[in-house]
């Protein structure tokens, strides 16, 4: 039988993460479509008008078309959170839930760019595509544009085991998805200069929430040997 939930998206997107993640951490099942964006077919488009993966459809309210589905990880998660409330990814208290919607967008958004589009485009994308990988680009994005985002995690995960709250919530799994992203293009987090970041990343990417995921994707991302 089908389960209600079916997620079209890609395997290796951050973003499609993000909500499996969710979905694991919360025990509900769902079924998975290969859906690709590069580019994005019509019907595709339809339910994604921004054509961008993942889209969530929601068997239970429509199976074909637009009727059931829902763009966007972050209008899917917190549809998820609704619909299977425990154990709870959002904070309760006003402030903290807003926090918790700051990191999520702060990681979708900043972390997001430049992990994907100065990372994993430049040396995971690239050799997928048949392309020589862009080392310089990667090492720039490593070495130069991610440094002042770390020392911000590190600063709000001082003295803190998740960056809200007392428990994993949103704001880990959406700031963590990332650093997969980062970990897949051969990059490290220098636990030196980052020790408590460092720290975070290894005890949320071991839960069996991601580590699922992370062995899924290794199947058909190959570790990367340039030293960035
Ligand atoms: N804000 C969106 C971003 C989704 C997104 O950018 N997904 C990427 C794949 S990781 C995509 O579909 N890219 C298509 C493109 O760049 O044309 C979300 O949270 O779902």
């Amino acid at each position: 039988m089908a389960n209600d939930l079916l997620i079209y998206g890609m395997k290796g997107s951050p973003f499609v993460r993000k909500v499996q993640v969710l979905l694991a951490e919360k025990g509900v099942p769902y079924d998975f479509e290969m859906a690709s964006p590069f580019p994005a077919p019509d019907w595709l488009a339809e339910i994604s008008p921004a054509k961008r993966i993942p889209v969530l459809r929601d068997r239970s309210i429509g199976t074909e078309g637009v009727a059931g589905t829902i763009p966007d990880s972050s209008a899917i998660c917190a549809y998820v959170e609704r619909k299977h409330p425990e154990p709870p990814m959002y904070p309760r208290a006003a402030y903290d839930y807003a926090r918790a919607l700051w990191f999520e967008e702060y990681a979708d958004s900043e972390l997001a760019m430049r992990v994907g589009m100065g990372l994993f485009r430049p040396m995971v994308m690239a050799r997928m595509f048949g392309k020589e990988p862009d080392v310089a680009t990667a090492r720039k994005t490593v070495h130069e544009q991610l440094p002042p985002l770390f020392d911000y995690l590190e600063k709000s995960l001082a003295g803190r085991a998740w960056l809200v709250g007392d428990a994993l919530g949103i704001a880990d799994i959406s700031v963590a998805t990332q650093f997969v992203n980062f970990h897949h293009a051969g990059a490290k987090v220098d636990a030196g200069r980052w020790p408590v970041l460092a720290k975070w990343i290894d005890g949320v990417l071991a839960r069996p929430s991601f580590a699922a995921c992370i062995a899924q994707e290794r199947k058909f991302i190959p570790a990367s040997d340039v030293e960035l």
